[in-house]
């Protein structure tokens, strides 16, 4: 953390919480399940204060999230208090930033790589989503969590830890998830729309992706890219192709998986996914990223090409990789 932030417990979070009303809630832009989880679950919660609470993002949130989001609930005015979740940086905040990022009140994290620019920060990054945070925070608040809070909270869990399948999947974790299920919601159904559900669009991109994965490294590392032409020839947008991500990392031997996208402006983000014992946040931190120890994420300026962009990343993937095999060891 390079800023000077409160870190705060998880009981004067709560008395903040209570303390307050009018809750600005942000997401990051591009927003994943965790980030609306966080946020809606959060605002439903603050509602059962009786506070008054309205969720924002830069981005569109896609309809696939529709079942547990419900724009009626919006009920903050003026001045508000502004709270952020699942937001490392405020370089996330997208369109958000300029306004808000001087005044963010609290933020509610799991990002080891939260640069704690907010005046307080809840940070737990053992969480392996940050709706695990939340639910904590509403345990500590004292309220119970009803179903439409659980629809926001596991999906917000099963989407960052892959369906309960990534390492960052603790006891806790299944703990929380079993929690959530006895509130009675349909799990599998959420399963199905976050996990077993694509569009035909998204399926076109998907097979162009594949045709141009590149590999590197003695094919320890898997690279494929999306680019703008094909956004533009198969109709996806951003939105459509969450989890594409974890694609290049499924091959056999694959120990770095990354995907690069071409954005509308022409610059690239590219998202980064490793296995043990390679560091996904020490690559990106080496391009001013960052994130998780297994996915992290960075952005490359539009003063580059294509080529010269992977070929920084991949400048940063060797030296990654060379680091391990010399034996030094990552930190967490
Ligand atoms: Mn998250």
């Amino acid at each position: 953390m390079e800023n000077k932030t409160q870190l705060l417990s998880l009981e004067e979070t709560a008395r903040f919480l209570r303390e307050n009303n009018n809750y600005l809630i942000l997401t990051h832009a591009s927003p994943d399940g965790d980030t609306l989880g966080s946020a809606h679950a959060l605002l439903m919660i603050l509602a059962k204060l009786g506070k008054n609470a309205t969720v924002i993002c830069s981005d569109e949130i896609p309809n696939k999230y529709n079942y547990f989001i419900d724009t009626a609930c919006y009920t903050a005015k003026e001045d508000f208090t502004v709270i952020a979740v699942d937001v490392a940086d405020t370089k996330l905040l997208g369109s958000l930033e300029e306004k808000y990022s001087k005044n963010i009140e609290l933020c509610i994290d799991h990002h080891m790589s939260n640069t704690g620019y907010a005046k307080r920060t809840y940070l737990d990054s053992s969480a392996g989503a940050n709706c695990e945070c939340i639910f904590d925070i509403a345990g500590c608040l004292g309220v119970e969590i009803d179903k439409k809070m659980a629809l926001a909270l596991y999906t917000g869990i099963s989407t960052d830890t892959g369906c309960f399948r990534f390492s960052n999947t603790t006891a806790k974790t299944l703990r929380i998830g079993a929690a959530l299920m006895e509130t009675g919601i349909d799990t599998a159904e959420i399963n199905r729309i976050m996990f077993e559900t694509k569009s035909r669009l998204r399926l076109q991109l998907e097979k162009m992706a594949l045709d141009n994965m590149e590999f590197y490294f003695n094919d320890s590392c898997a690279v494929i890219t999306i680019t703008r032409q094909m956004y533009e020839q198969t109709g996806c947008k951003d939105q459509d192709i969450d989890g594409i991500t974890a694609i290049p990392r499924t091959i056999e031997g694959v120990l770095v998986g990354v995907t690069i996208r071409e954005k509308e402006d022409g610059s690239f983000k590219a998202s980064v996914r490793t296995y043990p014992p390679v560091d996904a946040s020490k690559i990106c931190g080496l391009l001013g990223g960052g994130g998780h120890i297994r996915a992290s994420g960075c952005q490359i300026s539009n003063k580059y090409s294509l080529d010269q962009a992977k070929e920084k990343i991949l400048l940063a993937v060797r030296a990654v990789l060379e680091e391990e095999s010399a034996g030094v060891t990552a930190d967490k």
